[in-house]
């Protein structure tokens, strides 16, 4: 397959390229893009340097797959050009997640509707994925009514300036400011930028992203996001009630066998998902199960994965595998 990264510098293209390296995905050609700041410089794949080019430079030369990672505008600029040219694009982007032609997939779930005349494929927001692995099979048992999620997310889904304003602040100097306010030692009930209802965007995708990939419009769906001063990955305080009622142990039971899913629960020995011990990882880890005795049918947990994998670049690299593995390329 010939690859190409567009946005390989970014903090999600450089984990994309880590986890198609791990995955030994079969790269005949990788082909790295970025900004035009970047052309010439070298990434390295592999213990090899490869030059990064141009988005025109990438498009002539006919890649099979292209991950975006390089920000909505780039996507809807760039994906059509690469369409243009036969490759199927992956894109980290919120450009064309709602788009109703075009397929929002996490592999669990609904990776068997893609075909090869899904030419731009939309991964999912980081905070949106890790939920709907571990819920679309409790869906498929139980039947979601209604979810209430909070969520505690990462400085990294900001950005390389927001780690740098951590960093910065952590040994107390002046620097750059991603966010409006001081993030270390803080809890900023603000993740992306405020829209008119009063929510955030990132809460806004949670409810949206979720009933597509769910394909559930029925779902009812409230969120809060969080940024707290954490790097290993988002965490989530999810609350779901179910048309049906459940027994504890066979919900454990299904998340255990979910795929992608790992069960971390036993408050004996203070077992439980945190995001110090998810980074790096591609699973999402669930805990804190138990029963929400407050209305019927209900249940808590907490889940937890790192942001820049499984939400994002492992995600991603995991359709490209799908693609490969079913011919749609
Ligand atoms: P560059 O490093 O040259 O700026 P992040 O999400 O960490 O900010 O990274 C964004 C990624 O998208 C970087 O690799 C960045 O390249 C790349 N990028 C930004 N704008 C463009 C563009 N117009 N064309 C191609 N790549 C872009
Ligand atoms: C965050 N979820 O942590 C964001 C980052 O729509 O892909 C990724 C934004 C997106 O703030």
């Amino acid at each position: 397959m010939k690859v190409a990264v567009v946005g390989a510098t970014g903090m999600v293209g450089t984990v994309m390229l880590k986890v198609l390296a791990e995955q030994n995905f079969p790269v005949t050609r990788l082909i790295p893009v970025a900004s035009e700041r970047s052309i010439g410089k070298e990434i390295s794949y592999e213990g090899k340097a490869y030059p990064i080019v141009s988005m025109q430079d990438a498009i002539d030369a006919k890649p099979d797959i292209a991950l975006f990672s390089a920000g909505g505008n780039t996507s809807l600029e760039w994906a059509p050009k690469f369409e243009a040219v036969g490759t199927t694009v992956i894109d980290n982007s919120s450009a064309w997640r709602m788009d109703a032609s075009k397929k929002l997939v996490v592999p669990e779930i609904n990776a068997n509707q893609l075909t090869a005349s899904d030419k731009i494929i939309a991964n999912p927001n980081c905070s949106t994925i890790q939920m709907v692995v571990a819920l679309a099979p409790l869906h498929r048992k139980y039947k979601i009514k209604r979810i209430v999620v909070s969520t505690y997310q990462s400085i990294t889904g900001t950005g390389v300036k927001a780690v740098r304003q951590l960093e910065n602040e952590y040994v107390g100097e002046k620097g750059e400011m991603a966010y409006p306010y001081p993030i270390h030692r803080n809890a900023l009930p603000h993740c992306d930028v405020f829209v008119e209802n009063g929510y955030t965007k990132e809460e806004v995708k949670l409810v949206n992203e979720t009933k597509k990939i769910l394909d559930d419009n029925t779902i009812a769906i409230t969120a809060t996001a969080i940024r707290i001063p954490v790097v290993g990955g988002h965490s989530e305080s999810v609350n779901v009630e179910f048309e049906n009622d459940f027994d504890l142990d066979e919900v454990r039971q299904i998340l255990h066998n979910a795929p992608g899913v790992v069960v971390q629960d036993n408050p004996d020995v203070n077992v439980y998902p945190m995001p110090i011990y998810a980074e790096g990882k591609d699973d999402v880890f669930v805990g804190r199960i138990r029963r929400d005795g407050s209305q019927p049918n209900s249940l808590n947990m907490w889940i937890v994965s790192d942001n820049l994998r499984k939400g994002a670049a492992t995600n991603a690299v995991q359709i490209a595998q799908h693609l490969v593995a079913h011919q749609l390329v």
